[in-house]
């Protein structure tokens, strides 16, 4: 080809592809309008809203949770400069309290190996993690939410730990969590035949008023299921009858879309369907019913795209970004307190599922080299991945700082994501108004085909910038996603329309 016939061939190509997808953008373009509600009634998205849940054993590496770990808290930091960083997770029910060097190993009790399941490797806490821990907390400038195991604890190593953690943690302790995913115990810690919400309640009794013995003021919020959030109703039913009952201000659950890796189910096109929020919905309907009536609030305190250690080419892309932004913001529309994204180290993770993660026996078997494995972050759902001494912000992380973005924020009454749907895009759309007096709107765009074209209505008498924010990145299966600025406009009759392309999210603020 000669040079001209070469660039002539190019500009064709370009023209052809440009046309196609022109073409495929005008079949696929929706137009929507969202009437923006001038008053904000709905929940208060609190400050903190924006969390990580660690697995308990990563404090067996003190080193991991502290001042001298830079980039951990950079990460952090950049994620939100004032979040809640949740320990917990199935690890949780083998730590020990070692409060002295001295300090013997005390004799654990029996528990069944179950696949799947954490095998009862025991580890210590140190003071030294836990003062690690407070110096990390302070550099971040996040809060913890402290989980203290009750799968093999003693009311007594429980209390001295927790007399310990609130003294050195001091304010930067939110509460404390005893015991996680108690609902799955009747599978290797209690005995089924007898175990259930009433019997979980009459341990954690005992063990949340040793606690309160030593720490007066302790708070707790419970009992972290993994899925059967009726016992947070039971809970509720049962809580006025219990005498002296401790200081509990979070009922707690978790949800995970799906999983394990292997399960062909979990894929781009399932964690974006609009039904794939619906069951996050029922839940929530649940459990903010229990919290009513108890006077608390509740709290997702961990969950991610795939249990036991996510799915390569779902947990760690662009998709999943857009899942977390989504899955974050509905819990906010619901009062949620927060949420937890899971993740941290491999190690870590793979210890709380039985040893090793699913997903890379997945990539094996497709004939992944060890040096392609790598270069997915592990656990693959993991929100900060390490990788050597570097710590990076993945895609789910995007998703869920930009979701932030409404933190602080009271947010409007309205169903935007029903006019949405309605309007026959798979998108979903949530709007506040922030402490300074600014409007902000959030719309996921989680549509594989369709691009929407939005006219927002922020009222007839309103006038101001608009500034636009977006997320994106190349396609849903990228493994990479950006928050970039999206441009500025004067707001012209109170309305403002704008293309937000499929896969992607946009954001806009009105300045006045
Ligand atoms: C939860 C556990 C946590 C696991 C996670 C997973 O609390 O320890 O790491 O699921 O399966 O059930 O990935």
């Amino acid at each position: 080809m000669t040079e001209i016939s070469r660039r002539s061939f190019l500009a064709t190509a370009a023209m052809t592809a440009a046309a196609a997808r022109l073409g495929a953008q005008a079949q696929g373009a929706v137009q929507a309008t969202l009437s923006i509600p001038a008053e904000a009634t709905g929940p208060h998205m609190p400050d903190d809203f924006v969390g990580l849940s660690y697995e308990v054993q990563q404090l067996a590496d003190p080193t991991f949770f502290s001042r001298a770990n830079t980039g951990l808290i950079h990460a952090f930091r950049e994620l939100s400069t004032h979040g809640v960083l949740r320990l917990g997770g199935n690890t949780s029910e083998f730590e020990w309290w070692k409060p002295t060097p001295e300090s013997p190993e005390p004799k654990h009790p029996e528990t069944r190996e179950v696949v799947g399941e954490p095998k009862p490797q025991y580890y210590a806490i140190t003071a030294e993690a836990v003062r690690n821990l407070a110096e990390f907390l302070e550099a971040t400038g996040w809060t913890c939410l402290y989980g203290i195991g009750m799968g093999t604890n003693t009311p007594e190593r429980a209390a001295a730990e927790a007399e310990f953690v609130a003294k050195t943690l001091g304010r930067r302790l939110q509460y404390f969590q005893i015991g996680n995913e108690v609902d799955m115990f009747n599978r290797h810690l209690r005995d089924p035949k007898t175990w259930s919400a009433k019997t979980y309640l009459q341990e954690w009794l005992t063990l949340a008023r040793a606690i309160t013995v030593k720490v007066p003021d302790a708070k707790f919020g419970m009992p972290d299921v993994a899925s059967a959030v009726n016992w947070l109703t039971e809970i509720a039913e049962m809580w006025p009858s219990v005498e002296n009952p401790p200081h509990v201000t979070t009922l707690t659950h978790h949800y995970y879309f799906g999983g394990p890796a292997t399960n062909p189910a979990v894929n781009i096109t399932n964690l974006l369907k609009e039904s794939a929020m619906t069951r996050v919905q029922k839940m929530a309907d649940t459990a903010t019913a229990a919290a009513h009536k108890m006077g608390v609030r509740v709290r997702m305190t961990e969950g991610n795209t795939c249990y036991r250690g996510g799915k390569p080419g779902v947990s760690d892309v662009f998709a999943a970004a857009l899942w977390s932004a989504d899955y974050s913001l509905l819990l906010a529309r619901n009062n949620y307190s927060g949420i937890n994204l899971h993740g941290g180290t491999g190690q870590s993770v793979a210890n709380s599922v039985g040893g090793f993660l699913p997903g890379d026996v997945l990539l094996k078997d497709a004939g992944a080299t060890v040096e392609q494995i790598a270069t997915h972050p592990h656990p693959f759902y993991t929100p900060i991945g390490t990788f050597g001494d570097k710590y990076v912000l993945q895609p789910v992380a995007y998703g869920l700082k930009f979701a932030g973005a409404l933190s602080g924020g009271t947010l409007v009454d309205a169903d935007l994501t029903a006019t949405l749907q309605a309007a026959g895009v798979d998108a979903t759309a949530y709007a506040g108004k922030l402490a300074n007096g600014e409007t902000r709107l959030v719309v996921l765009n989680k549509d594989a085909e369709k691009d929407l074209t939005l006219t927002v209505d922020f009222g007839s008498g309103k006038s101001g910038a608009v500034m636009a924010e977006t997320l994106k990145a190349p396609a849903l299966d990228s493994r990479e996603a950006h928050i970039a600025p999206g441009g500025k406009a004067a707001l012209k009759g109170g309305k403002h329309t704008v293309t937000v392309p499929r896969g992607s999210g946009l954001q806009l603020t009105l300045r006045a």
